[in-house]
């Protein structure tokens, strides 16, 4: 029906039927033209579950999501094979005259997690059938498969998702990270080397193992420095020369105990076999999050042709599987995100869209510079608003701030009521996906604000939160305030980048310190009927809304955008 049609999304990657979940094995090589692959699971059968999986390819030249099944899907049985459609050959681009070896004779595997017939977790390979092809449809099972079993003191159960290899000159080794957990429910990380990709060791030790966080999921591990990315080979070769600088490494889990992604920022000792945090107080697994909504599962790539580290997360669902059985579909990938140390901060990531995302904006539509009074609703005039990239930033009245005693010292995204709890200093920020056609009552809309409480050492604290309760009429979907306190520095103003893309809002505030994911599912504003308004639920402060850029994105699978590539 329209309205379950209306939820799938317009450049957000999704497949065209069944069920996804992580982003696997995302490369980004030279062969004829740069080649993104995006490889996820996904099921045969329906929306629900992930019952005998395959994957799922999606060819992403440049990064933008194409919508797969539109054009770009392939599907594989079992790594089988079906064909991708062909881009029309290109002309290579600037750099990308030499194929990027993955493997030192030129070749590229795939490392993945297999199951032998008593369910024991166990590590693969698969070479690409024809690696002349650029878009690597076919893949073969390396005949001599598992290459890897759980080691002693493993649980059978507790040893997935390699992590992707990189080269150590220092004993010309590949390396590669797989998560798991202790008997004593810690979280940790075991390193392998190979010099062939045939047989595999383990190295002594564990890499890192922080008690009491469970089974880790999906390890990332990447190093992280100025405003550019950096290869992990290249980081460890200029380490071994020279310390490592500036470098820092980060470590990323997914937390199957509470099915988060936390990631710490630390240093990483190659000839030691160890990582160590920065500060054992946001250790892995305990400190900070990717995101503060719905996001999982997620892992970064190198991409060599912008010098950038490139973040997918998996989103799922938050509807029933009753929903997502008639919608025929589950889950999307997140927005490619670059991520950067905050170099201001220097104690956390800064994640922020892909600049290829501006590529689909059109209308844009600059409405700051307006005064939103407390207590009041300001709707935004806007053609369409199921689509769209939303630049905001707010300052509250230096005033108002400065008559803010003690307040609102216990706040809390999730507990503190949301976009209607009322305090001195917010919430305030805009609505979303609201119902266009009047404002009040329980009209549908998902709450995106900024809430400023003084703390008792007289400070100042910003919440980021995304408020759900009200998204959606239905009654089958999980609806929940989230997010968290975002550093705010000294002259900065309380910012926020938005995407909203029919049944997904994503955040990025403060410049991307702190991002939050919601999926919702509006019954009656959408269509024509999705509107914006900017809201100040403040008891007395006022809002100035010193910048207001909203802008309408086409599809990814737009027909000019499509010519470009
Ligand atoms: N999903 C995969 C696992 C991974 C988990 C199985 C994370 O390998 O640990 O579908 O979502």
């Amino acid at each position: 029906n329209a309205m379950l049609q209306w939820q799938r999304t317009g450049f957000h990657f999704q497949p065209e039927r069944n069920w996804m979940n992580d982003p696997n094995g995302t490369v980004h090589f030279c062969i004829l033209i740069w080649v993104i692959l995006l490889m996820m699971q996904n099921s045969f059968f329906d929306a629900k579950c992930k019952c005998r999986s395959r994957v799922l390819q999606g060819v992403v030249p440049p990064l933008l999501p194409i919508q797969p099944g539109r054009r770009h899907l392939g599907q594989q049985d079992r790594l089988g094979a079906r064909r991708l459609p062909r881009p029309a050959p290109v002309a290579p681009p600037p750099g990308c005259h030499v194929p990027r070896p993955v493997l030192p004779d030129g070749r590229i595997v795939m490392l993945y997690t297999g199951s032998t017939n008593a369910s024991v977790q166990v590590q693969c390979m698969a070479f690409p059938t024809d690696p002349s092809d650029p878009l690597l449809i076919n893949w073969t099972k390396y005949e001599n498969n598992p290459v890897m079993y759980p080691p002693p003191g493993v649980g059978e159960k507790d040893f997935r998702d390699p992590t992707t290899a990189w080269f150590d000159g220092s004993d010309d080794t590949w390396r590669l990270v797989i998560g798991s957990k202790d008997d004593r429910h810690a979280g940790m990380v075991m390193t392998y080397k190979t010099k062939d990709f045939i047989d595999y060791e383990l190295v002594p030790g564990l890499l890192h193992r922080v008690p009491g966080t469970g089974m880790w999921e999906c390890i990332d591990l990447y190093p992280v420095g100025g405003k550019r990315g950096i290869d992990m080979t290249e980081a460890v070769a200029t380490a071994s020369k020279n310390g490592g600088g500036d470098v820092l490494h980060v470590m990323k889990e997914s937390s199957d105990d509470d099915r988060h992604d936390y990631y710490a920022l630390g240093r990483y000792d190659a000839a030691k076999n160890t990582w160590t945090p920065l500060d054992t107080d946001a250790d892995v697994g305990i400190g900070l999050r990717y995101d503060w909504g719905k996001f999982y599962a997620s892992k970064t790539f190198y991409d060599p042709s912008k010098k950038r580290r490139v973040l997918w997360g998996w989103v799922g669902e938050t509807d029933s599987e009753r929903a997502d059985v008639a919608k025929g579909w589950a889950s999307l990938q997140s927005i490619p995100r670059t991520v950067v140390l905050d170099t201001k901060k220097g104690s956390n990531l800064l994640q922020w869209p892909v600049e290829e995302v501006e590529t689909l904006r059109t209308n844009s539509t600059n409405l700051g510079g307006v005064t939103v009074d407390h207590g009041s609703v300001f709707p935004l005039s806007l053609h369409r608003a199921t689509q769209l990239d939303i630049e905001a930033s707010f300052r509250l009245d230096p005033l108002d701030v400065a008559a803010a005693k003690e307040a609102d010292v216990g706040y809390n995204c999730s507990t503190s009521g949301g976009m209607t709890g009322r305090g001195t200093l917010g919430p305030f920020g805009l609505l979303v996906l609201a119902d266009a056609r009047r404002h009040g009552g329980d009209m549908e809309r998902t709450g995106i604000y900024f809430y400023v409480a003084r703390g008792l050492d007289g400070g100042l604290r910003t919440h980021f939160c995304h408020d759900e309760t009200r998204s959606s009429h239905a009654n089958d979907i999980v609806k929940r305030v989230v997010g968290n306190i975002v550093p705010v520095l000294d002259g900065e103003e309380f910012s926020v980048r938005l995407l909203v893309d029919h049944s997904i809002v994503e955040s990025f505030a403060m410049g991307g310190r702190l991002t939050a994911t919601s999926r919702v599912y509006p019954t009656e504003a959408i269509y024509a009927n999705a509107g914006v308004y900017l809201f100040n639920n403040a008891t007395s402060a006022r809002v100035n809304v010193t910048r207001l850029v909203v802008h309408e994105m086409d599809s990814s699978y737009n027909q000019a955008y499509m010519a470009s590539l």
